[in-house]
């Protein structure tokens, strides 16, 4: 494989698709000389089948605004890549939704998926609508003529989405509620569905639980643990929730969250009653964190500004794609910053990345760091084809061994002479090797 003659023909066929361009290009690098050990994956061209998603369903979803106006949204399902099983992964609805977004993502997914050691292939979804300010009502129609279209080509055994940005078990509900509707079958095709619709428990705390189980294993390494680091994260959504929620129960100082408007510097920390409220700002479905600092007079709000200035161990950026760059990374590193874990997607730039790595700061790559929420959604997949529901413990305690896994894998293919783990690189090859192999054994297909 030559990644810049791959890169130029990806580039010509998808112009200005840079979030994924970004992310192939970072896989690559990170695999060029392992895939090229091994003659068998350049005659099945293993890399260009793996990077192209095998079909992508796109459609409009028209529905009616609590005024009676007719709204037109841009939906999409791209299943990516079912060598390891069935087509799984999220739904996204915000206004920057697009191809190149979607594309990035169930990219992503594939890679991740096969990191969990559970038997998923790859896929992502979504649409362009805004859910923000929009009624109980305008959401269901929504979700109701989403499913419309996308029910056609899911299932238990062939595509599985759950949730991610703008989409909660809320949403899930409404969504699996309609497929139910047409389908006259209730089975296990969506996770991060509610408890009492045969949902996972820990299913919406586990991307942020698994992050910092994820966080714990890195610092094992070095004798070390999260119990005492000062925390800064970012988002204050579903995964930021699961990251303080755990980081806080550990013992960790949690100082600061944000939003689109800013972030908020918690000196005296989070504790269990704002982590809780992290929930209601949520929920308000306004997309601002500055009331925090009016329900907790001591925290200050930051107008416009991310929480990479403020000084912590740890760093966790759980609200999108590449919201952490190369100056963010210089003032993590001047403050003493040793760990950034990737909770959201991709949301450091390769420049940051390769700037934290030549510091040899601990760095988790999203794919294998936040893979404890996907992960769950495989629990949730295999108890609702059991028909049975394991306790919080149970859901937990494998939750805990995946992401030792995972870490293992990681450390497995990443860890350099000097002892430093280049997680990025291990994931990358640890999550490739495997659907590679599943792909040669499946001929070309
Ligand atoms: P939520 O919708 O619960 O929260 C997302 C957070 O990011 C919110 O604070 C949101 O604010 C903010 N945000 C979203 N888009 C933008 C943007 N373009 N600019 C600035 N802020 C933005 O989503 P999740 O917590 O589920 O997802 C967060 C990240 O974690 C994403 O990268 C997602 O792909 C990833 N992820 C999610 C998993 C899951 O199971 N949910 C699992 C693993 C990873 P607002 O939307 O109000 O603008
Ligand atoms: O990015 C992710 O891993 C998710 N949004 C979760 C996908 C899933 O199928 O649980």
């Amino acid at each position: 494989m030559n990644v810049d003659k791959i890169m130029i023909a990806l580039e010509k066929r998808n112009p200005n698709q840079t979030e994924y361009l970004q992310a192939v290009r970072d896989v690559l690098e990170s695999i060029e000389d392992v895939y090229n050990e091994n003659a068998r994956f350049e005659n099945a061209s293993i890399i260009e089948r793996l990077i192209e998603p095998d079909r992508i369903l796109s459609f409009k979803v028209p529905w009616l605004d609590d005024e009676g106006r007719v709204q037109i949204n841009h939906g999409y399902r791209i299943q990516y890549n079912n060598a390891i099983g069935p087509y799984k992964g999220g739904l996204r609805f915000h206004p920057s939704v697009n191809l190149s977004i979607l594309k990035f993502l169930g990219f992503e997914q594939t890679l991740k998926n096969s990191l969990t050691t559970l038997p998923m292939g790859g896929a992502m979804g979504g649409a362009d609508f805004d859910p923000k300010g929009k009624s109980q009502s305008e959401l269901m129609r929504f979700c109701q003529s989403f499913m419309l279209e996308m029910w056609r080509i899911i299932g238990p055994d062939t595509d599985v989405p759950a949730g991610d940005i703008g989409v909660g078990s809320k949403e899930v509900g409404y969504l699996f509620g309609m497929y139910k509707k047409l389908s006259g079958s209730h089975n296990g095709v969506f996770t991060g569905k509610g408890v009492a619709s045969s949902g996972s428990l820990i299913r919406s705390e586990s991307s942020g639980y698994g992050a910092v189980y994820f966080v714990n294993e890195m610092l094992r390494n070095t004798s070390d643990s999260i119990c005492g680091k000062r925390v800064a994260i970012s988002g204050f959504g579903n995964v930021s929730w699961g990251v303080a929620k755990k980081a806080v129960a550990l013992g960790a100082k949690v100082v600061t969250i944000s939003g689109p408007d800013g972030y908020i510097y918690d000196k005296d920390g989070l504790d269990e009653r704002k982590v809780d409220y992290m929930l209601e700002l949520r929920s308000s479905n306004e997309d601002i964190v500055k009331p925090y600092s009016y329900e907790f007079e001591d925290a200050e709000f930051h107008p416009g500004a991310k929480p990479w200035e403020v000084k912590c161990d740890i760093a966790f950026p759980c609200a999108t794609e590449n919201e952490l760059d190369i100056n963010d990374a210089r003032a993590l590193i001047r403050n003493g910053c040793t760990c950034v874990c990737e909770g959201a997607n991709m949301p450091c730039t390769s420049e940051a990345i390769d700037l934290l790595q030549t510091h040899k700061v601990l760095f988790a790559p999203g794919k294998a760091a936040n893979a404890g929420g996907v992960a769950t959604s495989g629990l949730e997949m295999t108890q609702n084809a059991m028909k049975i529901s394991w306790s919080e413990e149970e859901v937990d305690t494998r939750l805990q061994r995946i992401m030792h896994d995972i870490h293992t894998l990681c450390a497995t293919y990443g860890t350099r002479e000097d002892g430093y783990v280049d997680y990025v690189k291990g994931a990358n090859i640890a999550g490739f090797l495997k659907i590679a192999n599943a792909m040669l054994e499946q001929g070309i297909v």
